[in-house]
C-alpha cells in the first residue's frame, strides 16, 4: 500500500532566494500537509551521507558543494499516495524538461540547482525523514 508521508527539501537555491513560502503554498494547494519542518545548513558529512547513493556519479562533488552552500529546509509532508504525488508536483530533474506548473519549472535554475528534493520510494522517504527528524517515529504509518 502506498504510504501517507514523504520527505522534501527546499534546496539552498530556492530557500536562499526567498522561494520557500511560495513552494510550500503550492504543495499545500496540491493537498499536502506539513508534518515536520526545520531549517539547517548541512555539513559536507551530512550531505555526503544523504546523497551516498550518488557517490560514484560525476556530479556528486558538485551536488554536495551546492547542498552545503546555504541553508535548506527539509519537511515531512502528508498526503494520500504521498511519494508519487510529490514526484508529480516537483517535475523532471532538469527544469528545461519539467512540465508546466511544477515546482522545478516555476522555481529551478538548472539541473544541478533545481529547487527541491523529493523521496523516490516509501522506503527512502522513511529513511530520509529519520535522517532529518530522528526524534520522531510518529510521522509514518
Ligand atoms: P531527482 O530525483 O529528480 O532529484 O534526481 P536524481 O535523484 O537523479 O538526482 C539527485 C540530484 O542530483 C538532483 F536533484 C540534482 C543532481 N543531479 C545533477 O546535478 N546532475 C545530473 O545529471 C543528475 C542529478
Amino acid at each position: 500500500m502506498a504510504g501517507k508521508s514523504t520527505l522534501t527539501i527546499v534546496k539552498p537555491d530556492a530557500f536562499g532566494g526567498g522561494k520557500a513560502g511560495k513552494i510550500i503554498a503550492l504543495l499545500e494547494a496540491k493537498g499536502f500537509t506539513v508534518k515536520a519542518a526545520r531549517v539547517l545548513q548541512m555539513t559536507r558529512t551530512q550531505a555526503g551521507e544523504f546523497y551516498a547513493v550518488h557517490r560514484e556519479r560525476p556530479f556528486y562533488g558538485e551536488l554536495v558543494e551546492f547542498m552545503t552552500s546555504g541553508a535548506c529546509m527539509p519537511l515531512v509532508l502528508g498526503r494520500e499516495d504521498a511519494v508519487q504525488a510529490l514526484r508529480d508536483v516537483i517535475g523532471a530533474t532538469d527544469p528545461a524538461e519539467a512540465a508546466a506548473g511544477t515546482v522545478r519549472k516555476l522555481y529551478a535554475e538548472s539541473k544541478g540547482r533545481n529547487a527541491i528534493h523529493a523521496s523516490d520510494s516509501d522506503e527512502n522517504a522513511q529513511r530520509e525523514a529519520r535522517f532529518f527528524f530522528p526524534e520522531t517515529e510518529l510521522l509514518f504509518g
